[in-house]
Parts: structure tokens; sequence; C-alpha cells
């Protein structure tokens, strides 16, 4: 049986066109012989609502997904922290499924929770208020009703605001909450997850209710573009030179 491959955290913008490069190569590499891709969140640096497809870089990278759809893998997309507000519009354009921000689907038999990460992070107060504000349709329904050039520019005023008070945050705080990942396990009743946000890949084992469970980590991409490899042989971190980098 094919593989299945997750990648997160790519955070694409038009800064590190090499990158936006590697995941092209991706998707026509490694991705065709995969069952399926999830990108579990951050796919984007930032998305400011649906009509960023007017962006050559977002249009081309939702035609490159939809390419791989078409090819017969099946794209899953989750939302991350910086592109909380992609839409079913996006989701169509790239020939995805738009998930829900936790989801449990049974891989190779064994039902793994998927998630951006984000909200294992519990110990940020400051960033769940924000998380929490954001959850609130009505919320976001305002905000994409503003003109783009008005969400641009609260766009970059938030992310700098979020650089500077993550500068000034502890290191536990930016990692998940043990307390969290045990909870998230509990209520999905399951014994694996795999998550990203944290840019700290790992494979973590740890025991819930006496069942040995495991939480699998997601690198990001900010040095190099890796994936992990889940398939019925066992998982398996892997970075990823494609051949139109150099
Ligand atoms: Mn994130």
């Amino acid at each position: 049986m094919p593989p299945t491959l997750f990648i997160s955290d790519l955070h694409l913008s038009r800064e590190r066109p090499a990158l936006v490069e590697a995941f092209r190569a991706l998707l026509a590499g490694p991705v065709r012989e995969a069952a399926a891709l999830y990108v579990l969140g951050d796919l984007f640096d930032v998305w400011l609502g649906d009509d960023q497809l007017h962006d050559p870089l977002a249009a081309g990278v939702a035609t490159a997904l939809s390419a791989s759809a078409d090819a017969g893998t099946r794209v899953y997309l989750q939302r991350g922290n910086r592109d909380f507000l992609l839409g079913e519009r996006f989701a169509r354009a790239a020939g995805a499924t738009l998930l829900p921000d936790a989801i449990v689907h049974p891989l190779y038999g064994t039902p793994t929770l998927l998630m951006h990460g984000d909200q294992l992070c519990t110990d940020d107060l400051k960033y769940q208020r924000f998380r929490a504000w954001w959850a609130d349709p009505s919320h976001r329904r305002r905000f994409l009703a503003l003109p783009w050039f008005a969400r641009r520019g609260i766009g970059a005023m938030l992310r700098s605001a979020s650089r500077r008070a993550n500068m000034g945050k502890p290191e536990t705080i930016m990692d998940v909450s043990a307390d969290a990942v045990v909870a998230a396990m509990r209520e999905h009743r399951v014994a694996r997850m795999i998550h990203g946000h944290t840019h700290r890949p790992a494979r973590h084992e740890l025991v819930v209710d006496e069942a040995r469970c495991e939480r699998l980590v997601l690198a990001d991409w900010y040095d190099r573009a890796s994936y992990l490899r889940v398939g019925e042989e066992g998982i398996e971190a892997r970075t990823y030179e494609g051949s139109s980098r150099g």
C-alpha cells in the first residue's frame, strides 16, 4: 500500500522562493507516489482570506496541489495559526479537503489524531486568548469583509506584535503543555497523534491511562524541506532535496 505523507509549517512566502520550489518538487516527486498528503497547518506564512488567490504564489501553490490531487493523491488541509483564514474556496482550487482543527483519521489501522498543535500550547495564555477571539465566526466575517489593503495592514501589525511577544516568552511556554497532550489523547481516544507548530520535530513516547502512546512532531521548513512518511512498514521523518533546488 502506498505511504501517506505529512507536512506542516512551510510558511511559504515570496521572501523564500527556494522553499516554494522545494514544495513543487516534493509534489512532483514523493507526493505522486503517496496515497495521501496531509498539510497540518501553516502552509502559508500568512493568509488574509481566500481572495489571496489573486497572488501568483498562492494561485501557483493551489494549482500544484490540485495537480497532485488529479494524479490520484488525496490532499487534506488543516489550518495553522498563520493561515487560519484558509477557506473552502482555496481548498477547492487546491483539489483538497479542508479538515477541522482536530480530527482522527485511521492510518494503516491506527486511529491517529491530527492537528496543527497550537491548541496544545495552553500555557501561552496570551496566544490562547488571540485564538479564542478568532474562533468566533462573527469576528472572522468582520475581518474578511474589510478591503484587501486593510487586511494586509492588520496582518502585518499582528505578525510584528506576535514576533515581539514571542521574543519575551520563555521556551517552555512556546511548547505544548504535557497536560494538554494527555487531555487531547483522552478526548479523542487515540494512542497516536501527529502535529506541527512547535518546530521541534521529534517522536515522543508517553503513557496515558496505562496505554503506550506516541506523539509525532513535524519539522518546519525554515532550513530544509521535510516530511513525515507513514506507511504499513512504519514511520520515518525525511528531508527532501528537490532536484530543482540547487
Ligand atoms: Mn504554527
